[in-house]
């Protein structure tokens, strides 16, 4: 008979960054790292065991994957069967939530979901830390999208120290949101687990990113615990920008940001400039991500529209953990 589960997980964003691994198969990450997950962009995942499946088989919204993204997902199946005792073939349907074109489709939901709904599907009983743990496994910031609000992956140092949990910040992330400036690229794509590779292993500036990233933990920690947004935003920001600063080391150079990126930073700039706090970041791509509270939303979606259109701006509260759907639940 076949097993079947079922989940939802959203993606998270990244306010102390992830950039390197100490250990590339395990993923263990060479630092902590502190997200706010978001409620607009999630994944849908069904796992489905069945003895009368002869290999694993992926779709993606609704169309068969092709052969090397399958492999992915059918190795990373091996290490789910594996914990499980199992060895079922399996059928995965996942669904990317996210506005039309914002190719905003992340891993971390995508992996956080599909560790869920394993799970669920060959009763593994894991907890929330476990799911975490293995959800870091397929990829490493899939482990922050356990959790929702503020979540800390704490590095560890093998596969059973590494994992992420909640911050508790007593609802102040309900204050807040976050704004994504989707910004076109046009160069050519570096991604996120080659680009951070790269970086760690030639970047003349990866060691000044280690020398600070603690303190930055620390801070963001604190600012949390305070509730003091200007004092988040300014390490975040600050953070960032170094994450960036060390792809600009490597050997070769390259960076993600394009000139639209720095018009957008330019914009919450003078959003400060003009009393409004406002706090951007960046991942492995150019679009720009700015924490605001939403008391000001408006107010720096009316600056960012200045300048870029309406539908290249799109606004998220914060979101919830992971969520395990039943079988009438659409996919
Ligand atoms: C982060 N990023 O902390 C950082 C900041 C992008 C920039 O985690 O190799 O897809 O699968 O562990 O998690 C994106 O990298 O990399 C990422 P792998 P992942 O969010």
């Amino acid at each position: 008979m076949a097993k079947t589960g079922k989940a939802r997980a959203h993606t998270n964003i990244a306010l102390i960054k992830y950039w390197g691994k100490a250990d590339e198969a395990l993923i263990i990450p060479m630092n902590n790292s502190i997200s706010l997950t978001l409620d607009k962009f999630y994944t849908e995942t069904r796992a489905t065991f069945d003895a009368a499946f002869t290999k694993d088989t992926f779709f993606l919204n609704g169309e068969e994957a092709n052969e090397k993204e399958t492999q992915k997902i059918s190795a990373y199946l091996d290490l789910v069967r594996e914990r499980a005792g199992t060895e079922l073939k399996a059928r995965i349907d996942s669904t990317n939530f996210v506005p039309t074109a914002a190719g905003l489709a992340s891993s971390a939901s995508a992996f956080a979901a599909l560790a869920a709904a394993c799970n669920e599907a060959l009763d593994m009983g894991l907890s929330n830390q476990d799911l975490s743990r293995l959800a870091r496994r397929g990829s490493g910031s899939a482990c922050r999208s356990i959790f929702g609000g503020f979540a800390e992956w704490e590095k560890g140092h093998d596969d059973a120290s590494s994992y992420s949990h909640p911050i508790d910040a007593d609802h102040w992330e309900d204050e807040l949101s976050m704004i994504f400036v989707v910004i076109n690229n046009r160069s050519k794509k570096v991604k996120s687990r080659t680009g951070m590779s790269l970086t760690r292993n030639t970047s003349r500036f990866y060691q000044y990113w280690l020398d600070h990233v603690e303190a930055d933990i620390a801070e963001a920690e604190a600012a949390i615990q305070e509730k003091d947004f200007k004092r988040l935003g300014e390490v975040l920001e600050a953070n960032g920008l170094r994450m960036h600063a060390t792809n600009l080391g490597a050997q070769p150079p390259f960076t993600y940001l394009v000139a639209d990126s720095y018009e957008a930073m330019s914009l919450v700039h003078e959003c400060r400039e003009a009393g409004i706090p406002a706090y951007f970041t960046m991942d492995a791509g150019p679009n720009v991500k700015v924490l605001v509270q939403k008391k000001d939303q408006q107010a720096v979606i009316d600056k960012l529209t200045s300048y870029f259109a309406p539908e290249q701006i799109i606004a998220s509260d914060i979101g919830i953990g992971i969520e395990i759907l039943d079988e009438e639940d659409a996919l």
